[in-house]
C-alpha cells in the first residue's frame, strides 16, 4: 500500500501523510490480528464442545521423566503392632528375703495325746456334819451281806472273762490261765473251789500245752500244781501222788534256795523250778471234763 501510495503521490513531501498512513496500517494490522486469534479462538472452543460430546478420548501416557531431586527426610513413621513374645532371658540374681507372710488357717485337730500322770494327793477336805442318831443296826448287817456278794460276783465275773478269753482243752481236760496274782495256797484254793486244782503236766504233751499257753499270753512264769510243803525234797502233785520219771525241772532245779522254796513255777520254756510260796503270780487250774 505504502508503495502504491508512493507511486500516486510522486514521493515529495508526503511524509507526514505517509507516517499517519503508516500508523493506521499498523492499526489495522493489530486489529486484523486480534480478529483473527478471536475467530480462532472461537472456533477451536466450538470444535472442543463438538469433540466433546461425540468422540472417546484416548489417553495415552507420555513418555517416562528424567527422575527428580532426592525429597528431604520424611516426618518418623507411626508406632508399629506390638511383635511376638521373645525367649525368656538368663535367670535373674536372687532377691533378698521378703517380708512374712501372713498366719496360714487354722490347721485339723491333732490325734489325741496319751493320759498324763496321775497328779499330787488333794487337800484333806474339812470334817463333814455329825450324822443322826438311828436304829441302824438291821440295815449296817444288809449292806455288809450285799459287800460280800458284790465281791464275789466280782471275783466270779473275772473267772468269767479269763474263761472267755480262751481256754486250752484236750480230750479230757480244760486248762484255764488265771490272770490273777496270788500266793501257792491261795492259787490251789482258787482252783479247787471251782471244781479243779492248780495244773499238774504230768506228760510232755500236757507241759508243752501249758508252756506255749502261757508264752502266748505274754507270760513269763505261773505257778504249777507241784509242791514239797509235807516233806522237804519229796515232791508231790496238787493232788497228792508223787512225781514219777517225767519233770522239767530246769539244770540245778530244784535247789531249795534260800530254805524256803517249797512250791514251783513253770517258765515260758517249760522248765520247772521249786520258788517260794508266799510270792505272788499269775496261775493255771486243771478242770477234768467229767467233772459235773
Ligand atoms: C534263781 O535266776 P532266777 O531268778 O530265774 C534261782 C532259782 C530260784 C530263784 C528265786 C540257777 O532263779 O533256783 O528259785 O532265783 N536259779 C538259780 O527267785 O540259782
Ligand atoms: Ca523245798
Ligand atoms: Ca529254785
Amino acid at each position: 500500500m505504502r508503495l502504491i501510495w508512493e507511486m500516486a503521490t510522486g514521493g515529495e513531501g508526503v511524509n507526514e501523510l505517509r507516517v499517519d498512513i503508516m500508523n493506521s496500517g499498523l492499526f489495522l494490522l493489530v486489529l486484523l490480528i486480534g480478529l483473527l486469534v478471536l475467530s480462532l479462538l472461537r472456533s477451536g472452543e466450538s470444535q472442543h464442545i463438538a469433540d466433546e460430546s461425540c468422540s472417546v478420548q484416548i489417553l495415552v501416557p507420555g513418555l517416562k521423566g528424567e527422575p527428580g531431586e532426592k525429597g528431604e527426610k520424611g516426618e518418623p513413621g507411626r508406632i508399629g503392632k506390638v511383635g511376638p513374645l521373645g525367649q525368656s532371658g538368663p535367670m535373674g540374681e536372687k532377691g533378698s528375703k521378703g517380708m512374712m507372710g501372713r498366719y496360714g488357717k487354722v490347721g485339723p485337730a491333732g490325734l489325741k495325746g496319751s493320759k498324763g500322770d496321775a497328779g499330787d494327793l488333794g487337800l484333806k477336805g474339812e470334817a463333814g456334819d455329825p450324822g443322826l442318831p438311828c436304829e441302824c443296826g438291821q440295815l449296817r448287817k444288809v449292806i455288809g451281806e450285799m459287800d460280800i456278794l458284790v465281791t464275789k460276783l466280782t471275783h466270779e465275773l473275772n473267772f468269767i472273762k479269763n474263761a472267755v478269753a480262751g481256754v486250752r482243752e484236750v480230750e479230757n481236760k480244760i486248762y484255764l490261765l488265771v490272770k490273777e496274782e496270788k500266793r501257792y495256797t491261795d492259787a490251789h484254793e482258787y482252783c479247787r473251789d471251782r471244781g479243779g486244782l492248780l495244773i499238774m503236766p504230768k506228760d510232755e504233751a500236757t507241759n508243752s500245752l501249758i508252756a506255749s499257753y502261757i508264752s502266748e499270753a505274754g507270760l513269763s512264769r505261773v505257778f504249777i500244781g507241784i509242791n514239797d510243803l509235807e516233806e522237804e525234797g519229796r515232791f508231790i502233785f496238787a493232788d497228792g501222788s508223787p512225781l514219777l520219771i517225767f519233770n522239767k525241772w530246769r539244770n540245778g532245779e530244784p535247789n531249795n534256795a534260800y530254805d524256803e522254796e517249797d512250791c514251783a513255777e513253770m517258765v515260758s520254756s517249760g522248765g520247772w523250778n521249786d520258788v517260794a510260796c508266799h510270792i505272788t503270780m499269775y496261775f493255771v487250774c486243771e478242770f477234768d471234763k467229767d467233772v459235773p
